[in-house]
């Protein structure tokens, strides 16, 4: 169990949050890194700093004021499970932290993942996954060697990482990699795309829902003309100056048009609108583009059992998730739940595509309350059923769900966002047992 700590109380770090913008954030860009070629170049710098975007703004709460434990136990304690080389262990992980979004390696090992959400998934081999607040993955792993694995719950912002230990024997250590360097948010992040218009293919086709390498997936188009995309995580990295919103001569750059968004409730609550939300479920998450080996992406998943209702659609919704960084505002279509907005309503047993777009500049992972729902991708009938699903930056995610009758909680499971005022209910009626 993965989990995030602090010795200060939650209701201080919020009231900090709410006090300024990025108040945890010790790792932004400097002068120095400029003139030393780190980071963005200063045309970067400057355009984002007209949009009071921040791009080293990936966690709100990080490092500076957590610890990050594994079954309760910190990264010095060295919480270790025993193996005999040779087996086959199955191992759950399950992010209960309040606001951290980690990144899970066990360097030497592959993982193969065999469920998500608790939820059997046809087995897929990788070396790293993203794991949101709430999430859960179970992989098998086979060690054979004699020898120490670190598992590594690494912070999405690199501000920190829990650690724990694989042994044959207790007491044994493996070497524990150091941080990597801490990722930049890009124009994708934003809604706006730059590879899908400068050509370069690659994370753009595979975010577009080009087939993944994924044996499984019918209708693979294997005669196209184009280089295939770099395997998920295996991306080359992105060229320095390369993510500036002047390389896209003639677009509209509105960041906050109402028109793209007609449902929200514009207000000093929303920052922002993304202009092209894209479909990121074939993206591996923030900071995890160009590691160097293969990373889990929600496009991988498919389900082992047939979906127990196969039926299409009978409607859709669009939920904006909406918010403002700097005030620490977070919200459904432009609404804070103390607002007491209508809550979104459902006939029982309906089948309905609820796509979430995320108009911020962070990821969200949201849950909802009393179902599974189906991640919309191939192939039809067996789509991985969870109950939270991570929503990118500038990234939309679509499920189906048949509505079960009752008062459904939805909401960020980043507590912070959470009592900020991402919250909401679904609604759906009648009751079970109780008359249409
Ligand atoms: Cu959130």
């Amino acid at each position: 169990m993965l989990a995030d700590f602090s010795f200060l109380h939650p209701h201080r770090i919020f009231q900090k949050l709410k006090q300024q913008g990025g108040v945890f954030n010790y790792q932004k860009q400097t002068i120095a890194g400029l003139l030393a070629g780190k980071d963005q170049t200063l045309r970067e710098r400057i355009e984002w700093a007209k949009m009071l975007m921040d791009p080293t703004d990936i966690s709100d709460v990080t490092g500076a004021v957590l610890k990050f434990l594994v079954n309760g136990h910190g990264p010095n304690e060295n919480w270790t499970a025993l193996f005999k080389p040779g087996e086959r262990v199955r191992l759950r992980f399950i992010n209960a932290a309040a606001q951290m979004i980690f990144n899970v390696r066990i360097p030497g090992l592959r993982m193969t993942v065999v469920a998500a959400d608790g939820q059997n998934v046809r087995p897929v081999e990788v070396d790293e996954f993203q794991i949101g607040n709430a999430e859960t993955y179970d992989v098998i792993v086979q060690p054979t060697e004699d020898r120490a694995y670190t598992i590594v719950s690494e912070a999405v912002d690199r501000s920190g990482m829990g650690r724990a230990t694989l042994a044959p024997r207790p007491g044994m250590t493996a070497p524990v990699p150091a941080l990597r360097e801490r990722p930049l948010a890009t124009m994708k992040d934003m809604g706006m795309d730059m590879s899908a218009h400068a050509g370069r293919g690659g994370a753009a086709a595979a975010a577009a829902g080009a087939p993944m390498g994924h044996g499984n997936m019918p209708g693979m188009d294997h005669g196209g003309a184009a280089a295939p995309p770099a395997p998920p995580g295996m991306a080359p990295p992105r060229p320095r100056g390369s993510d500036v919103m002047a390389d896209m001569p003639g677009m509209d750059m509105n960041m906050r048009d109402p028109k793209n968004a007609p449902q929200v409730k514009m207000g000093p609550g929303v920052q922002m609108i993304s202009p092209m939300p894209m479909d990121r479920t074939g993206d591996p998450g923030q900071g995890l583009e160009s590691v160097g080996h293969r990373v889990l992406v929600y496009k991988d998943l498919v389900a082992l059992e047939p979906n127990p209702d196969a039926r299409p659609p009978e409607r859709a919704l669009e939920i904006r998730l909406t918010g403002n960084m700097e005030r620490f505002m977070w919200g459904f279509d432009g609404r804070k739940f103390s607002e007491k907005p209508p809550p979104y309503a459902f006939r029982r047993g309906e089948r309905v595509r609820v796509t979430l777009v995320n108009d911020t500049m962070m990821t969200h992972p949201i849950h909802l309350h009393g179902h599974f729902f189906e991640l919309v991708h191939a192939p039809v009938g067996q789509l991985p059923r969870k109950h939270t699903v991570n929503v990118l930056p500038g990234g939309k995610v679509s499920f189906d769900i048949t509505a079960e009758g009752g008062d459904w909680a939805f909401h960020c499971h980043m507590l912070y966002h959470m009592h900020g005022g991402m919250f909401q209910v679904f609604k759906v009626r009648p009751f079970e047992g109780e008359a249409a």
